[in-house]
């Protein structure tokens, strides 16, 4: 299962044999470069960056680092290795052999999936675009290009799929993906989350460490898959979004630590005036960023995750450590409702709550990176503490799309919301403040004076390394 990096295209899908599919791919990459040039990190195309590039996908032997250009990274298409007589875990099929096919009657589906999974890869590089210019030091200017050339390959990896399995429409969807693009009004990403901006550097350390999360949860899903294409690549797709979530995790860590020992040595908690970012700042990103998130699991109720899940293209998280009969027929899930005039939850039949069951365990995961930042404020004798907000709290998508509370979960009219909505989400003002504190370092081993330097470097190497060389 090594990777061929002799060819054009480098994999390990053997598309050295298949001419027909090599040729599809090979016409559309050019256009992929023309967009990654278009719309990839602005102004950084010729610098060499410290990057880790994958040459096999056995555990421990996929992660290759060297300075590289990043128009010269070796995107390609690596599928984890077939489980030998794998089969359909869930759904209505359990017990029969995976697909290396798509079925005729579930072609639609797939490829909706796939589209939907696609769409998200581009658009967070697109989002992200112009954070280079901005970097608080080499060590995390090199991690926002590792992470927007990983996006990339995943792109690649859907692409994949789309121009194998789907034929003609699947190359239109493949050319399609790079028309779409984030907040464009005319032509936008799908979901919502996509469209949003990653204005600075603190957004994007919330985005890598919520809406990347969200990535994990439905690639894990997708990776229980009867299709087994689909399941291998979203199996190495997951060992890259590891490193997406530690570098958000690790970056909000390290925000809190500054802006903790800013509070602690001018014995104030309004640091902005020493260059941190206040607590109340991060309290109101945490609150944007996990809301929109949420947003990103669909509704409550689902009867599409359901047809999913019963067809067997979507699976649970972990399905296959799940001790139960993974059809649903008999169980039931609390899910969140609005009534009465607040929320509520009521038990609804567990094949309907899917949606619900994937979003409840990433709120679980996320309540643990909240903790370690809590202990960032313990360690500072500081009693704050972040929280997440209620899970009514700024959704757009779902059963409390209508509706508005406040962090807590309390009832709000609209104008209530209007009035209110700027303490806890981030206004015009902190979005300000945050992007006067966006000044470019670019010395080897300096930092900015918003964020704590990390423990330690990328591939054991120390924070003061050139991971970028800028000249
Ligand atoms: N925005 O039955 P429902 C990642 C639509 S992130 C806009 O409740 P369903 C990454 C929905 O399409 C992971 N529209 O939802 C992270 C449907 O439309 P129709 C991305 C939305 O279909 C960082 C209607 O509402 N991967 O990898 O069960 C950087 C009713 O929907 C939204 C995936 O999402 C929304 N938020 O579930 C880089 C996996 N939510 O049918 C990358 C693939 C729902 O009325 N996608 N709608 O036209 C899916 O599994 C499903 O499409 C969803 C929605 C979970 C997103």
């Amino acid at each position: 299962m090594r990777i061929d990096y002799g060819e054009q295209i480098p994999n390990n899908v053997g598309l050295g044999d298949d001419r027909r599919l090599r040729r599809a791919l090979e016409s559309w990459q050019p256009r992929f470069l023309g967009w990654w040039q278009d719309l990839g990190p602005e102004g950084f195309q010729d610098v060499d960056v410290y990057l880790r590039t994958a040459v096999s996908v056995e555990p421990g032997g996929w992660a290759h680092f060297g300075h590289v250009k990043m128009l010269d990274y070796r995107w390609g298409i690596f599928l984890t290795v077939p489980e030998k007589d794998r089969q359909i875990g869930f759904g209505e099929d359990k017990g029969l052999p995976v697909w290396t096919q798509v079925p005729g009657e579930h072609r639609a589906d797939l490829r909706r999936l796939i589209v939907t999974q696609g769409d998200t890869e581009p658009a967070s590089v697109e989002q992200q675009r112009l954070l280079g210019r901005t970097a608080p030091s080499l060590y995390d200017l090199r991690n926002l290009f590792q992470v927007n050339v990983e996006e990339g390959r995943h792109l690649w990896a859907m692409v994949y799929l789309l121009q194998a399995y789907f034929g003609r429409d699947g190359r239109d969807e493949a050319d399609m993906i790079l028309e779409r693009h984030a907040g464009d009004p005319d032509r936008p990403r799908i979901l919502g989350a996509f469209n949003e901006l990653t204005p600075d550097w603190l957004a994007f350390y919330m985005f890598t460490y919520f809406t990347d999360r969200d990535g994990k949860y439905q690639l894990a899903s997708l990776a229980e898959s009867a299709f087994d294409p689909l399941a291998r690549t979203c199996r190495f797709m997951l060992t890259e979004e590891a490193h997406h979530m530690f570098v958000g995790e690790s970056g909000v860590k390290r925000v809190v630590q500054r802006t903790a020992e800013l509070m602690r040595d001018q014995d104030t908690v309004d640091v902005r005036p020493f260059g941190g970012i206040d607590l109340g700042t991060i309290q109101r990103y945490i609150n944007f960023h996990y809301s929109v998130s949420l947003d990103l699991f669909g509704g409550e109720r689902s009867t599409n995750a359901a047809a999913y899940y019963n067809a067997g293209l979507k699976g649970r998280y972990n399905e296959t450590k799940i001790n139960d009969d993974h059809l649903l027929s008999e169980t039931f899930q609390l899910v969140p409702e609005w009534r009465d005039g607040a929320p509520t939850m009521a038990d609804v039949p567990a094949i309907n709550a899917l949606n619900e069951c994937l979003r409840q365990d990433f709120v679980r995961d996320c309540a643990r990176g909240l903790a370690r930042w809590n202990t960032v404020l313990e360690e500072h004798a500081i009693i704050t503490r972040l929280s997440l907000p209620h899970i009514a709290f700024n959704r757009r998508i779902g059963n409390f799309a209508d509706y508005h509370v406040t962090p807590e979960g309390v009832p709000l009219d609209e104008e209530q919301w209007a009035e209110q909505c700027h303490e806890w989400l981030p206004s015009d003002k902190d979005k300000a403040f945050v992007s006067s504190l966006m000044q470019p370092v670019t010395k080897r081993g300096k930092i900015a004076g918003w964020i704590a330097p990390p423990p330690r470097g990328i591939d054991g190497l120390p924070f003061d390394y050139e991971y970028v060389r800028l000249f």
